[in-house]
């Protein structure tokens, strides 16, 4: 079962920002596909909550030196 869930990003200053992010959501293990945008400071994924939650999501992010939060 696959969910999409679109998370408030912040701290993004640059286009090589949510390029990062990007690139580290799209290798974790339970994320088929995950797109940040910059303009919208938004990241939107398609995942396996089985396998990924959105708290693993966020702490990645968070990881990278950015923050994140579920939009509600
Ligand atoms: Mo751009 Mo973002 O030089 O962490 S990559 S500010």
């Amino acid at each position: 079962k696959w969910e999409q869930i679109d998370l408030a990003v912040e701290g993004m200053t640059c286009a090589a920002c949510a390029n990062r992010i990007e690139k580290v959501l799209n290798k974790q293990q339970g994320i088929q596909k995950a797109t940040v945008n910059l303009a919208t400071e938004s990241a939107s994924v398609h995942y396996q909550p089985s396998i990924m939650d959105t708290g693993d999501m966020i702490n990645r992010i968070q990881k990278l030196g950015y923050d994140a939060k579920v939009k509600e």
